[in-house]
Parts: structure tokens; sequence; C-alpha cells
């Protein structure tokens, strides 16, 4: 008797939101491969190519098991041309040549390293490429002027580069719960981000404030942040104040910004005691995001993530159901009203999608 074994066709909704993505998963190669073009289309300012090889590398991560042969690919969505033939590369020899030009190459290698420092975008990373800069020394040597946020980036740049915790992560969170609770009894912090899909590690703690009364979490933040200032823990900070209206256009084109009232932080992180002579502090960057009650269910959703799981999530409201989706609210365009909610669950069900707990969104 020879057995075969046959695996179940694999079988890939369209939108990244409609589907189920686990934090691990069996194609860790091939997703690399796709996702390290997609970053290099990024570097060259070529957005949609970028989005192409996104949108492929999170179709493979959601996958039950590992990819067989290219011949299980043509069943898949949003795998185009370029992206199977890397694939197929892949596949058959291990490596895809292209992918290992690219990390080699000067100019990845190096927009990699600038756009790396806290506020330092492609654009400006491809303007001090092009200066022939090529390193956090030459940025100094060449006396290249750099923003407050910039200047503050790069002094701690070798701390940033270390990935935050997620012990480190709920620290800070109790550490600023703490100190709103103080300042405002019953205020609540939720840790969102990447941590709460279950990542480990992170390259920041992004935290919500609220508080379960609409309104009493204004005026939080200021003192909030003179307290971190008098405790001695902040690096750097810059402070936005809320723009959000309600008579706005609602939006889901200007991307993932949002209009709440927020501070950027770099606070020191204070670490276990170890021997004399060690520094006992390392820099950590952290987001304080103020959110009025009323918007903390679509505040959390929008900064969960991944960034992907919100750009599809954005993507499937306008084009499937005329309705504009943002971290202030659900919009119907049709009916022109918001559609209000009191929990995630409850956006994905005014969007007639199967809710994705937060551990299943890392798209
Ligand atoms: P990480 O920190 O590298 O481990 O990864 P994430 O997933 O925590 O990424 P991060 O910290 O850049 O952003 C967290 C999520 O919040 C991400 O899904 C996108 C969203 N997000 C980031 N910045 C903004 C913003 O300015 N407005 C809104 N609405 N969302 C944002
Ligand atoms: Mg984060």
């Amino acid at each position: 008797h020879v057995t075969v074994t046959v695996e179940p066709s694999l079988q890939v909704a369209p939108y990244a939101c409609q589907r189920r993505t686990p934090l691990d998963h069996p194609n860790p190669a091939l997703v690399m491969a796709l996702e390290t073009l997609a970053e290099a289309a990024l570097f060259a300012g070529e957005e949609a190519r970028g989005l192409a090889f996104t949108r492929a590398a999170s179709v493979l991560r959601c996958l039950p098991r590992a990819l067989q042969g290219t011949h299980e690919l043509s069943g898949l969505p949003c795998i185009g041309g370029h992206s199977h033939r890397v694939l197929q590369e892949v596949l058959e020899d291990g490596v895809c040549a292209e992918v290992e030009a690219v990390k080699q190459s000067e100019r990845y290698q190096t927009m990699k390293l600038f756009t790396q420092i806290f506020g330092v975008g492609v654009r400006t990373a491809d303007c001090w490429y092009r200066e022939g800069l090529r390193s956090l020394g030459d940025l100094q040597s060449h006396g290249t002027r750099l923003t407050r946020q910039q200047q503050a980036g790069v002094e701690c740049f070798e701390d940033l580069a270390v990935p935050v915790g997620r012990a480190e992560a709920e620290g800070l969170a109790c550490l600023v719960l703490d100190a709103a609770a103080r300042l405002l009894p019953s205020a609540s912090v939720t840790l969102a981000g990447g941590f709460r899909r279950g990542k480990p590690h992170g390259h920041d703690v992004d935290l919500l404030l609220s508080h379960p009364e609409e309104g009493r979490e204004v005026g939080l933040l200021g003192p909030l942040v003179a307290w971190l200032e008098e405790q001695g823990l902040l690096l750097y900070q810059h402070s936005q104040h809320s723009s959000y209206t309600t008579t706005a256009e609602p939006s889901s084109s200007c991307g993932p910004l949002d209009r709440f009232e927020r501070c950027f932080t770099i606070l020191r992180l204070v670490l276990p005691a170890t021997g004399t002579g060690v520094r006992a502090w390392r820099a950590v960057r952290l987001d304080l995001v103020v959110v009025p009650h009323s918007q903390l269910p679509f505040a959390l959703l929008g900064w969960t993530g991944s960034r992907h799981f919100e750009r599809e999530l954005r993507r499937f409201a306008r084009h499937e159901r005329e309705m504009v989706l943002n971290s202030h609210g659900l919009y119907n365009m049709r009916q022109g009203t918001f559609l209000p909610a009191s929990s995630e669950e409850e956006i994905f069900q005014h969007l007639g999608l199967d809710y994705i707990p937060p551990t299943l969104r890392n798209a």
C-alpha cells in the first residue's frame, strides 16, 4: 500500500482584515524576501510597488503551513509576477539573487540606517544619501542640520536600536498609569501597538490614555508630561494638540495620522540595579495618545496595527462598504452618519467582518 498525503488546498481571502494572521508562521524566509523588496521599493519612493510586495508578503504570513511549491501560488490573491519569480527562486534555491543584491547594496543599507533615526523619513534619508552621506559620523562631519527631534534620535541612536521588551513596556505602562491616576482618578492606560498583538519586543511603547467619563481626559497630558520631567525621566518630548472636530470631512486617505492630542517622547527607562560603573538606564521611545472615551474602540483598533492590517481595514471599509474608518470613528457615506461603537467587536460588526482578535492581526 502506498500512502499519498494530499495537503488541503490553501484558501486566502483577498483583504488582510478578513484573514487571521498569527505572529509566528511557517514561511519566514519567503516573507522576509518579499518584505525586503517592499522596503527597498519604499526607499526608492516607489510606494505602489512597495505595497504590492507588502500585500504578497502578508498573504504568505497567514498561510497555516509551509508553501510546497510554486504550483500552490496560482490560487492565492495578490501574488504578482515579480513576487512569483522571487518566491520561486527562494523555494528552489533557498535564496533570491535580487534580494541578496538589495541587502548588500550601499543604498539599501544607508537608507535603512538613516530611516531608523527617530524623526527621519524616507525623503530626508534620500536627500542625505544623495549628498553622499553614509553614516551617523558623516552627519556630524558634514555639519548636517538636524531638527531637535533628529538630534535626540542621533544622540539616543544606540539605545533606541535595542528592542523594548514586553516586561519593560508593561512596566512603563504601570508607571504612566500610576501617575495618571494620581492626577485624574479612574484614568485608564492601554498598551497598544505590537505588544497588544502579542509581540515580545517593539521599537517603541504606544500608550492610549482615557477616562470613562467623556471629556475628563482633557487637560491630563500636560501635567502628566510635567511629572515625567520632574522625575528626570524625559530625554525628549514634543506634543501635538488635539485637532479633532466632528464637522471635518472624515478621512481615511491621510494615512495613519490622526488628530488626537499626543506626546512623542524619549524616556529614561530605569534598569534593574547591576554592578557598579554600569549605567542604570536606557533611552526608549514612548508615545502617549489622549483619547476621549467614545472614540476609544476606534483608537484601540487603529493603534493596535499591524500597519498593513490597518491599511486593509480602511481599504475594505471604503471599497466594499462605502464607509470611512479612522482612529476616531466610522462614517457611513451613503447614510451620511457616524456609526458609534463601544468595543472593537462592534466595529467589525458594522463592517460586516468576522472579528479578528489582536493577536491575529499580524498581517
Ligand atoms: P513596533 O513598535 O515596531 O513593535 O511595531 P508596532 O506595530 O507597534 O508599530 P508602531 O509603533 O509604529 O505603530 C503601532 C500602530 O499604531 C501601527 O499599527 C500604526 C499605528 N500608528 C502609528 N502611528 C500612528 C498615528 O500617528 N496615528 C494612528 N492612528 N495610528 C498610528
Ligand atoms: Mg509600537
